[in-house]
């Protein structure tokens, strides 16, 4: 029996009976009524019929989706389950953090490059794809802060590679490539810099510039650039796997803000894939400083574009771009417009064929929808929502209405506007960017909470507010609290995410220990033992509860000290840690981990470590004692 058997057996067959049942009574009931009284009465008459979905999970029960939330100026991960909006877990990524010793341990320092930064703000998080949906394998974030992409492993829930990206400043959007399958992970540079930012050029804002960069998403080695005219903003790819577009605020390249409001109109710009593939291949590109990526030229919006660009001018400083699961429309939502731009992806494709002549043609419709549009999701059923950070509301519309209200048919396409609480930043419904868009759940991720939660102090927490989608009507069904920020979330169906119960003994993750260990003749299952190299000790020991292999070791004062623990303990859910006190160490070490962390004994006398996690009756008396010879 697979993990998800045993989930549906142990908590999902009652609940799911139950969604069935009344997700087709609402929807039945909205068809008959919406054609003949118009909207309003049948929002009024569904509304007691549609009971929606139940968002309490009771104890015992499990989540149905796992939503992967972007942490903001966090600068981590964190996975909540969806419905009950229960936090599951926090993924340490560009942060330090201090259960696991996250950019302390080893292990983690290595998938860090050794960075000196301690801080990351993590904007946005997508996963891999296959095929326009969810293959389980890697969620993909960014660093606003300090100008980096990671990957996190989706067995291990943890990042294993972090790139550095040149000739930018501010990565900001990523979105992965989503079709056949991701083998590229884009990412937008959002501020403008000279090129190359060397102090040669300082206040010349007409040498700042900004670069789309596409990383291959197994190695996450920069493979190219592309350099724009503008700035970037929010990205996002098509489901053909050729084409993906960015939203440009700062078409003029101003470093003001009223320099950066000076344009009527700013731009979407989108890339053709295949041409820069092309054009990568022919050495028909640029090298910027020392980086020895390929810089392919895509400035020109002037004439509309370049062979791997094309500018479609959209109102002023649009931002999130979305697409649609249908893969026909990518929709860019105006912030200071009131309005959305709907954009079609075949007529892209028309464009760099050659078969359109203004940009302005892949445009179908300019709805408009509240003040203040950001972002847009969708329900799988034609309908789109826009988040309103203005008029703090989640504005559900359809698409195809919007599109004959544009040919100019009397139609109303606006189908509700639901008031949140408050300033509204990103919306996500679930399995919203993937083919297999299911329409039950919607987040709104609420910059200010105000009179939300009882008052904690000048620092408020901001809101995270759960709406059920699945009938006619959005029901606001629960508040979260979040610790900054809760920036942008993926809500991914439960059964697509297979997480590893224990490590794998030959997991990549700890190889360097491993290979420490066989250099040392050290077989980290059986032996405890302490090396001492010079200056350095390199000390291995095993854990299972409740006990340490090793009870104490001995160092010269000065000695840097690398301690490797091998966690025997096969039983799920039995972590330990190693915590020594005074020496600012603490590390986890989940059943079947080795981890490692070195640091270096600089006080003479008597330094206890102990078992940090929670394993044992005996947990606490899992202890030993580091013994620190004067130098
Ligand atoms: S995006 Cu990052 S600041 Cu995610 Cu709405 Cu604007
Ligand atoms: Cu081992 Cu607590």
């Amino acid at each position: 029996m697979n993990d998800h058997e045993d989930r549906d057996r142990k908590g999902g067959v009652s609940r799911r009976g139950f969604l069935g049942a009344t997700a087709l009574a609402g929807a039945a009931g909205a068809g008959l009524t919406s054609g003949l009284l118009g909207f309003g009465t049948a929002e009024a008459r569904t509304r007691g019929r549609n009971a929606g979905l139940d968002h309490h999970v009771p104890p015992g029960e499990l989540d149905t989706y796992y939503g992967f939330w972007s942490g903001g100026h966090s600068g981590e991960i964190r996975i909540l389950g969806i419905p009950s909006q229960r936090e599951l877990m926090r993924i340490p990524v560009f942060n330090h953090e201090s259960a696991t010793g996250w950019g302390m341990t080893n292990e983690s320092k290595r998938v860090l490059n050794h960075s000196p930064h301690t801080n990351g703000d993590t904007h946005h998080v997508h996963l891999s794809y296959e095929n326009g949906t969810y293959d389980g394998k890697y969620a993909f974030t960014n660093d606003k802060l300090n100008t980096r992409v990671a990957r996190i492993r989706l067995d291990i829930m943890k990042p294993d590679k972090v790139t550095e990206i040149p000739n930018v400043a501010a990565i900001h959007g990523i979105n992965p490539q989503r079709w056949p399958k991701t083998e590229y992970l884009f990412c937008s540079g959002e501020m403008i810099i000279p090129l190359p930012n060397d102090g040669r050029h300082l206040d010349e804002p007409e040498h700042y510039w900004t670069l789309m960069t596409a990383l291959d998403a197994e190695t996450m080695e920069v493979k190219w650039q592309v350099w724009v005219d503008g700035n970037m903003d929010n990205l996002v790819t098509d489901y053909t796997g050729k084409y993906l577009g960015a939203t440009c605020y700062n078409s003029d390249r101003g470093v003001t803000l009223a320099e950066m409001m000076g344009p009527e109109r700013d731009w979407a710009v989108f890339f053709n894939v295949p041409a820069i593939e092309q054009a990568v291949a022919e050495g028909n590109y640029t090298t910027i400083g020392d980086s020895p990526v390929p810089v392919v030229d895509g400035r020109g919006a002037a004439e509309g574009g370049s062979p791997y660009t094309l500018y479609v001018p959209v109102p002023r400083s649009p931002h999130g771009l979305n697409s649609s699961p249908d893969k026909q429309y990518v929709i860019a939502a105006g912030k200071l417009s009131p309005t959305v731009t709907i954009m079609e992806w075949a007529k892209i494709d028309d464009w760099f064929a050659g078969k359109l002549g203004d940009p302005r043609d892949t445009v179908l419709a300019e709805p408009e929808i509240g003040l203040g549009p950001l972002h847009t999701t969708f329900d799988g059923r034609g309908n789109a929502y826009t988040s309103v950070f203005l008029d703090s509301q989640v504005v559900k519309w359809n698409i195809a209405d919007a599109l004959r209200a544009a040919r100019g048919e009397q139609v109303n396409y606006i189908r509700q506007k639901l008031d949140i609480h408050y300033q509204i930043g990103h919306i996500m419904a679930s399995m919203a960017e993937t083919v297999e868009a299911d329409g039950k759940w919607l987040v709104a991720l609420n910059k200010f909470s105000k009179d939300r939660f009882i008052p904690v102090g000048p620092l408020r927490p901001e809101n995270e507010q759960l709406i059920d989608i699945s009938g006619e009507e959005m029901r606001l069904v629960h508040d979260g609290p979040a610790f900054p920020e809760p920036h942008d979330v993926v809500m991914v169906r439960a059964d697509l995410v297979r997480p590893a119960r224990v490590w794998s003994r030959d997991d990549p993750f700890f190889a360097d220990a491993a290979e420490q260990a066989r250099d040392d003749g050290v077989d980290l299952e059986r032996d405890n033992k302490v090396i001492y190299n010079g200056n350095k000790v390199r000390v291995y020991m095993t854990s299972l509860a409740p006990n340490f292999g090793l009870t104490e070791f001995r160092v010269k004062q000065g000695s840097e000290v690398t301690v490797t623990v091998t966690n025997l303990d096969r039983i799920e859910d039995v972590a330990h840690g190693f915590a020594l006190v005074n020496h600012g160490v603490n590390m986890e070490i989940s059943p079947q981990q080795t981890a490692s962390i070195t640091f270096v004994a600089n006080k003479p006398g008597v330094h206890w470590y102990y078992c940090s996690w929670f394993c044992h009756a005996l947990h606490m008396e899992m202890s030993g004692r580091m013994l620190v010879e004067a130098a």
